[in-house]
């Protein structure tokens, strides 16, 4: 089954938000945004700009209908700025005009008068200042201290991460059409449109039942729409609710990396203990997650930095508490992984610590003290484990040993190039989090000519959600594909969605499709029992490849005629069906529960050549053996699998998010920031499944594919590290990822730099 979106995407066809045709009188809007990153906003100086031709109208939080309010875990973002700004690129103020060129021309004659109030960049600075976006969240197991006490060796450190940008390729927007008794339909490049119907809500004062949003695809999400697309819709319908005139606002691209949020940085500290026989017995981990100037989803990017703490390794005694430090950066959000790569990369470089200061591999520490079965979580989840057996696998297919003995012959024979390499297993928990946002619903319709609209609350972002919806019908009504449509995401056919997030879309919005879907079919076969007299009510009827059998016998009744009988009858063609992830629980009075439905595990060897004169290097080769249990669809998943590594791979080499110390972005364009290119990835890309078949809680038994891969790309930084030490024996470079190639130049001639 290819991806249903590859001709029109091919052709050009695929609409996205840009694609939209405007109606007519549609105005333009552009953002004035914060020119400093913290102060106070004494004076707006409109009049300029207001004269300026083509310019309708300038919106300031003033003019509010609603609540000039948009946090959504926390009330604690106003849409445009009051009184205070609170990061460089926070909005100010909204210019309406004619044309897209007028608003932004007015955008620059705008001018804000600011009291500078101290800045804060670093989020231990913010924590010593007490400024913490919520009280700190903390995992214990077992007994640290008892425990330490009898290690035969401990390790302390500092590890630091870097953020990363989104870089969809479609930037955010929105469009805001007022339709007829004051409501509002938004267009909107979100992966979350019931979160759009909220902030709209909140802020144009109407109840949700008057705004519908609808959202076609999306050129890329990542996270970045998970809760950010907000601000644009909210925005436009602003507009559109003041003028009275459609609004569209589609951002530029150095807007757009000026103005939204990105992965979270985090500073973190860490103790690690391990007994004579290199078992994993105690670990503390202080993490200080740099949240900027408000909430946004920072405490469940939080609480999934201490879920993935410990990575894929059972460790008795552990004590991990995490800080989220309000810093005067753009909000940071989701991304990808959703704080659980932060916190894995933590233990990854405790691991790596330990095995330097004992004088082994990290292999060797990390294959030791695999998860398995049985085994508890520091949350209280008992570990099903596929963690051995994929490391298993991929020692088997790849041969770790052989692969050391080619690095090491390589690099007695050369002395300034040098290979590294690095395992890195990796365990993810599937589920949201907080429990409540694990369910979904699905409506289905058969029409009378038999062909079948379906609407979820899935968002197709590019990750391929529609196609394994469409399969999931195709597959319980046993039709071919070309008589299922899968349709846009519209708050309308679908209330209360769960953002398309956390690599649970397929699970969730597929087991409701299937849920409909099977209903449908029930209903279908007790009328073709009828129709052919079968006198079974159904039990003895099958529909394969459009027609119906019965007792293993094709009957004279197809599938237009099954459905057209089914409609004389006055049986309904209709389903809309809920579904809700079972066992899921977990209580943070105890912080113990059962949160995730299942766990994806795998493991990559990552294989780089560093340049010891220049400090670049080649990503040779990254080999995965990746649980996905049975496949929905091979190709589909290889997609994410690939496109989740190289953006792991960036996130720890080339992508460096700079802010200077007045909270001002410096890689604000793609000639300074880098993501990898077609000569950056991997030469050598291979992907294997581990050979699972077990009843899991996703669709056929299929597991998540959207976020755990990008934890691979984690690998490159210790590849890295194991390649300057071949050439500098006993280096140890500070624990700052992204390795950018300064930094390994600087790694690699400490002393120079030091002069
Ligand atoms: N979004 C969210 C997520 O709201 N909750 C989550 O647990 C999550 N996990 C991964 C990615 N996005
Ligand atoms: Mo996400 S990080 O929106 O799954």
């Amino acid at each position: 089954m290819t991806n249903i979106d590859a001709a029109s995407h091919v052709r050009g066809e695929s609409v996205y938000l840009d694609d939209i045709p405007l109606l007519q009188g549609t105005l333009f809007a552009c953002v004035f945004d914060a020119p400093v990153a913290h102060g106070v906003l004494n004076h707006l100086d409109l009049s300029v700009a207001q004269a300026m031709e083509g310019v309708v109208r300038i919106v300031t939080a003033r003019d509010l209908r609603g609540e000039n309010q948009i946090g959504g875990i926390i009330a604690d973002e106003p849409l445009l700025a009051d009184h205070h700004v609170h990061f460089q690129g926070m909005p100010v103020a909204l210019v309406l005009a004619e044309t897209e060129a007028a608003a932004r021309a007015a955008v620059h004659h705008i001018s804000a008068q600011t009291e500078p109030l101290e800045i804060i960049t670093d989020p231990r600075v913010a924590h010593q200042k007490g400024e913490l976006i919520i009280p700190p969240k903390r995992f214990h197991m077992g007994d640290t201290q008892a425990a330490f006490a009898a290690c035969a060796h401990i390790v302390e450190g500092r590890a630091d991460v870097n953020g990363q940008e989104h870089l969809y390729l479609e930037t955010q927007g929105a469009y805001a059409v007022p339709t007829e008794g004051g409501g509002l339909r938004i267009y909107s490049s979100t992966q979350g449109p019931t979160a759009v119907q909220r902030a709209v809500s909140r802020v144009t004062g109407l109840p949700m039942h008057l705004i519908e949003v609808e959202t076609g695809r999306l050129g890329g999400g990542f996270g970045g729409k998970e809760d950010q697309a907000n601000t644009w819709a909210a925005l436009c319908a602003v507009g559109a609710q003041l003028t009275g005139r459609p609004v569209k606002y589609s951002l530029h691209r150095m807007e757009d990396l000026r103005m939204t949020g990105k992965r979270h940085p985090y500073s973190a500290d860490y103790k690690l203990g391990l007994d004579r026989d290199l078992r994993l017995v105690a670990y503390e981990a202080t993490f200080y997650q740099n949240a900027g100037a408000a909430a946004d989803l920072s405490p469940a990017v939080l609480e999934r930095t201490l879920f993935h703490c410990t990575n894929s390794y059972y460790i008795p005694n552990v004590t991990a508490t995490a800080f989220s430090c309000r810093t005067h950066l753009p909000p940071n959000t989701a991304f990808r992984g959703f704080g659980g790569p932060q916190g894995m990369f933590v233990i990854e470089c405790a691991i790596a610590h330990a095995a330097e200061h004992i004088g082994v591999s990290a292999a060797e520490i990390q294959q030791k003290n695999l998860l398995e079965t049985g085994h508890i979580f520091p949350y209280g989840q008992v570990v099903e484990s596929e963690a051995r057996p994929a490391w298993q696998q991929a020692d088997h297919q790849f041969d770790f040993a052989k692969i050391r003995q080619e690095a090491d012959a390589f690099n007695a024979n050369h002395r300034y190039q040098k290979r590294g390499i690095a395992m890195m297993p990796v365990c993810f928990g599937i589920s949201f989090t907080k429990t409540a946002m694990n369910q979904a619903r699905a409506l289905v319709h058969i029409y009378t000519d038999g062909s079948v609209a379906i609407s979820t609350g899935a968002v197709e972002m590019g990750q391929g959600v529609n196609t394994k919806i469409l399969q999931v019908a195709a597959q319980v009504f046993s039709l071919s594909p070309g008589r299922i449509k899968v349709h846009s995401t519209n708050t309308l056919r679908i209330a209360n969605t769960s953002p398309s997030a956390a690599s649970a879309t397929a699970d969730l919005n597929g087991k409701a499709t299937q849920l409909a879907c099977t209903a449908l079919l029930e209903r279908l076969k007790k009328v073709a029992a009828e129709v052919l007299k079968t006198g079974d009510n159904g039990t003895g009827i099958a529909l394969r490849e459009g027609r119906v059998w019965h007792n293993g016998l094709p009957a004279d009744l197809d599938w237009g005629a099954l459905v057209n009988h089914a409609y004389l009858k006055r049986v309904s063609l209709s389903e809309h069906a809920h579904y809700a992830t079972p066992g899921v629980h977990f209580d943070w009075d105890t912080a113990k529960g059962h949160p995730f439905a299942y766990h994806v595990f795998g493991t990559a060897v990552v294989q780089v050549t560093l340049d010891c004169l220049r400090g670049t290097y080649t990503l040779d080769a990254v080999r995965v053996v990746h649980d996905y249990g049975q496949s929905m669809n091979p190709l589909v998943d290889l997609g994410q699998i690939e496109g989740g590594i190289v953006q792991g791979l960036g996130w720890m080499t080339l992508e460096e998010v700079v802010y200077d110390e007045k909270g001002r972005l410096r890689s604000n364009a793609l000639s300074t920031y880098k993501i990898p290119d077609i000569y950056s990835v991997p030469k050598i890309l291979e992907v294997f499944p581990l050979d699972t078949n077990r009843d899991n809680l996703a669709v056929f038994r299929s597991k998540a594919v959207g976020e755990p891969p990008l934890m691979y790309g984690i690998g490159a930084y210790f590849a890295i590290r194991d390649a300057i030490r071949a050439f500098r024996p006993g280096a140890s470079p500070a624990f700052d990822a992204p390795f950018t190639p300064e930094k390994v130049l600087i790694n690699l001639y400490p002393a120079a730099h030091a002069e």
